[in-house]
């Protein structure tokens, strides 16, 4: 409990008690935290010291405010290692989590220029387009766009299209993935984005471009992906240089 005594400020005492209850889930991630008024009675202390306590644990990213809905645990974010190249799927099985897919729209399209580029594709390739949110225990992820060359359609992947691409790739089409090239970059989130996975106008987004070869080099998919900055991070082991 809170020692007034302590050398330690205060404000830092009540911040590290919610950080254990946080850390013994017994304040669960998503969550509400108690009210002003009952944190300053649970620890005998002004709402200004309260309200300390708690802008510092928004700052470290361990609450979160909602405007109109109040302060919240922050959700732990999804961590995918880069070392090598998995699927969505199994990197959400992989975390304990439920993937799911919403299918936005999948059409056949001209190739963009970029992914006749990038799959090696002749003038006035068609090519799949398919769009998905990328869902992990109902939260939304990632908006996904994949673009494939034709020779996938004849192998039922529309039906195939609600459970794993990559699974379907190589199990149905007995093809073998190999290695992929992706960048990462900033971004903010317009009013669709926004929409699709339920964040805030302008909130953060990690936009990836990736494009990923079968073990015999030919290249694939071009993916273009949004992943919602607040629950998700990649990670990556480096060696000096
Ligand atoms: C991941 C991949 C994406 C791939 C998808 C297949 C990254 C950044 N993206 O989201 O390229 O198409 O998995 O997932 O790694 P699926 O097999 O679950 O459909």
């Amino acid at each position: 409990m809170i020692d007034k005594q302590s050398r330690i400020p205060v404000y830092c005492q009540i911040q590290d008690t919610i950080k254990k209850k946080i850390e013994l889930k017994e304040w669960g991630p998503g969550s509400t935290i108690p009210s002003e008024r009952k944190l300053c009675e649970m620890f005998s202390v002004s709402r200004l010291t309260v309200r300390q306590a708690i802008q510092g644990l928004v700052d470290d990213g361990y609450l979160v405010r909602k405007r109109g809905k109040g302060t919240f645990i922050q959700e732990r974010k999804i961590e995918q290692q880069l070392v090598g190249v998995t699927s969505f799927t199994s990197l959400m099985k992989a975390q304990g989590k439920t993937p799911k897919n919403e299918l936005l729209s999948l059409q056949r399209i001209v190739a963009p220029d970029i992914v006749k580029r990038e799959l090696n594709l002749t003038e006035h390739s068609q090519i799949l387009c398919i769009k998905r949110i990328r869902l992990a225990d109902e939260i939304p992820m990632a908006i996904e766009t994949t673009f494939l060359p034709l020779d996938y359609q004849n192998y039922s992947l529309e039906q195939n299209i609600h459970s794993s691409l990559y699974e379907f790739i190589e199990n149905n089409l007995n093809l073998k993935i190999g290695n992929a090239k992706q960048t990462i970059e900033a971004g903010i989130a317009g009013k669709n984005e926004a929409k699709l996975l339920h964040i805030p106008v302008h909130a953060p987004l990690l936009l990836i471009n990736k494009v990923t070869y079968l073990a015999d080099g030919r290249p694939f998919e071009y993916v273009i992906s949004a992943y919602a900055g607040e629950r998700f991070k990649f990670s990556l082991d480096i060696r000096r240089a």
